[in-house]
Protein backbone atom coordinates (compact mmCIF):
# COMPACT_ATOMS: atom_id res chain seq x y z
CA UNK A 1 0.00 0.00 0.00
CA UNK A 2 1.53 3.46 -0.78
CA UNK A 3 2.37 5.12 2.64
CA UNK A 4 0.30 8.36 3.74
CA UNK A 5 1.73 11.82 3.94
CA UNK A 6 1.41 12.05 7.89
CA UNK A 7 -0.34 9.52 10.26
CA UNK A 8 -1.83 11.38 13.46
CA UNK A 9 -2.88 9.72 16.24
CA UNK A 10 -2.77 6.31 13.48
CA UNK A 11 -4.69 7.82 11.16
CA UNK A 12 -3.53 7.62 8.06
CA UNK A 13 -3.88 11.15 6.01
CA UNK A 14 -3.21 11.05 2.14
CA UNK A 15 -2.90 15.04 1.17
CA UNK A 16 -3.70 15.94 -2.40
CA UNK A 17 -4.22 11.97 -3.63
CA UNK A 18 -7.07 12.92 -6.17
CA UNK A 19 -5.61 15.72 -8.61
CA UNK A 20 -8.01 18.43 -9.63
CA UNK A 21 -9.17 16.01 -12.95
CA UNK A 22 -9.81 13.51 -10.92
CA UNK A 23 -11.60 15.09 -8.35
CA UNK A 24 -14.06 16.99 -10.92
CA UNK A 25 -14.66 13.05 -12.00
CA UNK A 26 -15.59 12.19 -9.06
CA UNK A 27 -17.82 15.54 -8.42
CA UNK A 28 -19.77 14.18 -11.65
CA UNK A 29 -20.32 10.66 -10.49
CA UNK A 30 -22.23 11.88 -7.55
CA UNK A 31 -24.12 14.28 -9.46
CA UNK A 32 -25.89 11.29 -10.60
CA UNK A 33 -26.00 8.82 -7.51
CA UNK A 34 -27.84 12.61 -5.88
CA UNK A 35 -30.30 12.39 -8.95
CA UNK A 36 -31.56 9.09 -7.99
CA UNK A 37 -31.19 9.11 -4.17
CA UNK A 38 -31.20 12.90 -3.76
CA UNK A 39 -29.70 14.43 -0.36
CA UNK A 40 -32.11 14.78 2.40
CA UNK A 41 -31.47 15.99 6.23
CA UNK A 42 -31.39 13.54 8.87
CA UNK A 43 -32.26 14.17 12.40
CA UNK A 44 -30.62 12.45 15.51
CA UNK A 45 -32.70 9.93 17.31
CA UNK A 46 -33.23 12.81 19.95
CA UNK A 47 -34.83 14.83 16.82
CA UNK A 48 -32.30 17.41 16.24
CA UNK A 49 -31.97 18.03 12.72
CA UNK A 50 -28.44 17.22 11.87
CA UNK A 51 -26.32 20.30 10.05
CA UNK A 52 -25.19 18.29 7.12
CA UNK A 53 -27.20 16.72 4.41
CA UNK A 54 -26.82 13.30 3.41
CA UNK A 55 -27.13 10.58 0.76
CA UNK A 56 -25.68 7.46 0.39
CA UNK A 57 -24.60 5.00 -2.33
CA UNK A 58 -23.99 0.80 -2.16
CA UNK A 59 -26.19 -1.85 -0.99
CA UNK A 60 -26.64 -0.46 2.32
CA UNK A 61 -26.95 3.47 2.99
CA UNK A 62 -26.17 5.03 6.94
CA UNK A 63 -29.38 6.81 8.09
CA UNK A 64 -29.95 8.33 11.24
CA UNK A 65 -34.01 9.03 12.28
CA UNK A 66 -35.93 8.54 16.09
CA UNK A 67 -35.85 5.36 15.63
CA UNK A 68 -32.00 5.56 15.98
CA UNK A 69 -28.35 5.63 13.68
CA UNK A 70 -28.71 2.38 11.32
CA UNK A 71 -27.80 1.41 7.90
CA UNK A 72 -30.96 0.50 5.95
CA UNK A 73 -30.74 -0.86 1.91
CA UNK A 74 -33.57 1.49 1.17
CA UNK A 75 -32.87 5.77 1.01
CA UNK A 76 -35.65 6.97 3.13
CA UNK A 77 -37.82 8.09 -0.08
CA UNK A 78 -37.88 3.82 -0.77
CA UNK A 79 -35.91 3.60 -3.80
CA UNK A 80 -32.29 1.74 -3.60
CA UNK A 81 -29.39 3.20 -3.38
CA UNK A 82 -27.60 3.39 -6.21
CA UNK A 83 -24.00 1.79 -7.09
CA UNK A 84 -20.91 3.18 -5.55
CA UNK A 85 -19.34 5.08 -8.58
CA UNK A 86 -16.15 3.32 -9.90
CA UNK A 87 -14.17 6.52 -9.09
CA UNK A 88 -14.61 5.96 -5.44
CA UNK A 89 -14.44 2.41 -5.57
CA UNK A 90 -10.43 2.51 -7.27
CA UNK A 91 -9.33 4.54 -4.36
CA UNK A 92 -10.69 2.03 -2.32
CA UNK A 93 -8.86 -0.28 -4.47
CA UNK A 94 -5.48 1.41 -4.21
CA UNK A 95 -5.52 2.35 -0.02
CA UNK A 96 -7.24 -0.71 1.32
CA UNK A 97 -7.35 -3.68 -1.11
CA UNK A 98 -9.18 -5.63 -3.49
CA UNK A 99 -9.61 -8.48 -0.90
CA UNK A 100 -13.25 -7.03 -0.18
CA UNK A 101 -15.07 -3.38 -1.32
CA UNK A 102 -17.04 -1.11 0.80
CA UNK A 103 -20.72 -1.88 1.14
CA UNK A 104 -21.44 1.86 1.55
CA UNK A 105 -20.14 4.97 0.75
CA UNK A 106 -22.25 7.52 2.60
CA UNK A 107 -21.96 11.40 0.80
CA UNK A 108 -22.36 14.08 3.46
CA UNK A 109 -22.56 17.86 1.87
CA UNK A 110 -21.28 20.39 4.08
CA UNK A 111 -22.33 24.11 3.43
CA UNK A 112 -21.29 26.83 5.17
CA UNK A 113 -22.46 26.47 8.98
CA UNK A 114 -22.58 22.78 9.00
CA UNK A 115 -20.11 20.57 11.12
CA UNK A 116 -20.30 17.02 12.66
CA UNK A 117 -19.83 16.47 16.27
CA UNK A 118 -16.92 13.93 17.90
CA UNK A 119 -18.14 10.45 17.45
CA UNK A 120 -17.18 7.03 16.54
CA UNK A 121 -17.95 5.27 13.50
CA UNK A 122 -19.58 1.59 15.15
CA UNK A 123 -22.79 0.53 13.32
CA UNK A 124 -20.60 -1.62 11.16
CA UNK A 125 -20.35 -5.74 12.31
CA UNK A 126 -16.59 -6.06 11.38
CA UNK A 127 -13.92 -3.16 12.57
CA UNK A 128 -11.15 -4.79 11.30
CA UNK A 129 -12.06 -3.39 8.08
CA UNK A 130 -10.86 0.26 8.19
CA UNK A 131 -12.98 3.54 6.92
CA UNK A 132 -12.57 5.48 4.08
CA UNK A 133 -12.88 9.37 3.92
CA UNK A 134 -12.51 11.65 0.47
CA UNK A 135 -12.53 15.74 1.30
CA UNK A 136 -14.03 17.08 -2.01
CA UNK A 137 -14.29 21.03 -2.05
CA UNK A 138 -14.14 23.54 0.91
CA UNK A 139 -11.46 23.25 3.32
CA UNK A 140 -12.50 21.30 6.72
CA UNK A 141 -11.17 21.06 9.57
CA UNK A 142 -10.86 17.87 11.13
CA UNK A 143 -10.51 17.04 14.58
CA UNK A 144 -9.38 13.16 16.14
CA UNK A 145 -9.57 12.43 19.70
CA UNK A 146 -9.27 9.10 21.21
CA UNK A 147 -10.51 5.37 21.65
CA UNK A 148 -12.67 7.01 24.54
CA UNK A 149 -14.78 10.38 25.07
CA UNK A 150 -12.88 13.20 25.91
CA UNK A 151 -9.40 14.08 26.43
CA UNK A 152 -7.06 16.07 24.51
CA UNK A 153 -7.87 16.32 20.57
CA UNK A 154 -5.34 17.28 17.72
CA UNK A 155 -7.04 18.99 14.32
CA UNK A 156 -5.84 19.17 11.07
CA UNK A 157 -7.35 20.77 7.44
CA UNK A 158 -8.15 18.63 4.78
CA UNK A 159 -8.35 19.96 1.78
CA UNK A 160 -9.99 19.06 -1.67
CA UNK A 161 -8.24 15.71 -2.76
CA UNK A 162 -6.91 14.65 0.76
CA UNK A 163 -8.11 10.92 1.44
CA UNK A 164 -8.09 9.75 4.98
CA UNK A 165 -7.80 6.37 6.32
CA UNK A 166 -8.63 5.30 9.77
CA UNK A 167 -8.44 1.50 10.56
CA UNK A 168 -6.49 -0.49 12.52
CA UNK A 169 -5.58 1.22 16.14
CA UNK A 170 -7.32 4.04 14.55
CA UNK A 171 -10.79 2.36 13.68
CA UNK A 172 -12.66 3.64 16.50
CA UNK A 173 -11.05 6.67 17.32
CA UNK A 174 -13.40 9.20 17.85
CA UNK A 175 -13.12 12.55 15.17
CA UNK A 176 -15.41 14.86 13.73
CA UNK A 177 -15.65 18.16 11.80
CA UNK A 178 -15.36 21.70 13.25
CA UNK A 179 -16.37 23.85 10.87
CA UNK A 180 -15.06 24.52 7.16
CA UNK A 181 -13.35 27.45 5.70
CA UNK A 182 -16.41 28.92 2.86
CA UNK A 183 -14.92 29.68 -0.21
CA UNK A 184 -11.65 28.04 0.11
CA UNK A 185 -12.45 25.49 -2.89
CA UNK A 186 -14.43 26.33 -6.76
CA UNK A 187 -14.63 22.83 -7.49
CA UNK A 188 -17.99 22.77 -6.61
CA UNK A 189 -20.79 24.92 -8.10
CA UNK A 190 -22.45 26.84 -5.17
CA UNK A 191 -19.56 26.07 -2.91
CA UNK A 192 -19.64 23.73 -0.14
CA UNK A 193 -17.96 20.68 0.97
CA UNK A 194 -18.51 17.16 -0.02
CA UNK A 195 -17.19 14.32 2.50
CA UNK A 196 -17.52 10.75 1.05
CA UNK A 197 -17.03 7.94 3.57
CA UNK A 198 -16.89 4.32 2.53
CA UNK A 199 -17.34 1.25 4.76
CA UNK A 200 -17.79 -2.31 4.70
CA UNK A 201 -21.24 -3.15 6.74
CA UNK A 202 -21.99 -6.41 7.24
O1 LIG B 1 -16.72 14.93 6.93
C1 LIG B 1 -15.79 14.24 7.34
O2 LIG B 1 -14.62 14.43 7.00
C2 LIG B 1 -16.07 13.14 8.34
C3 LIG B 1 -17.43 12.52 8.18
C4 LIG B 1 -17.68 11.45 9.19
O3 LIG B 1 -16.95 11.29 10.12
C5 LIG B 1 -18.83 10.55 9.04
O4 LIG B 1 -19.68 10.75 8.16
O5 LIG B 1 -18.93 9.59 9.83
MN1 LIG C 1 -17.32 9.42 11.14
Amino acid sequence: MPEPTLILRDVAIYKGWLDLGKQATLVAALRDVVARAPLFQPVTPTGRAMSVRMTSAGRYGWISDRNGYRYAPNHPGGMGWPPIPEPVLAIWRALVGETRLPDCCLINLYTTEARMGLHQDRDEADFSWPVLSVSLGDDALFRIGNLTRGGKTESIWLNSGDVVVMGGAARLVYHGIDRIRPGSSSLLRGGGRINLTCRVVT
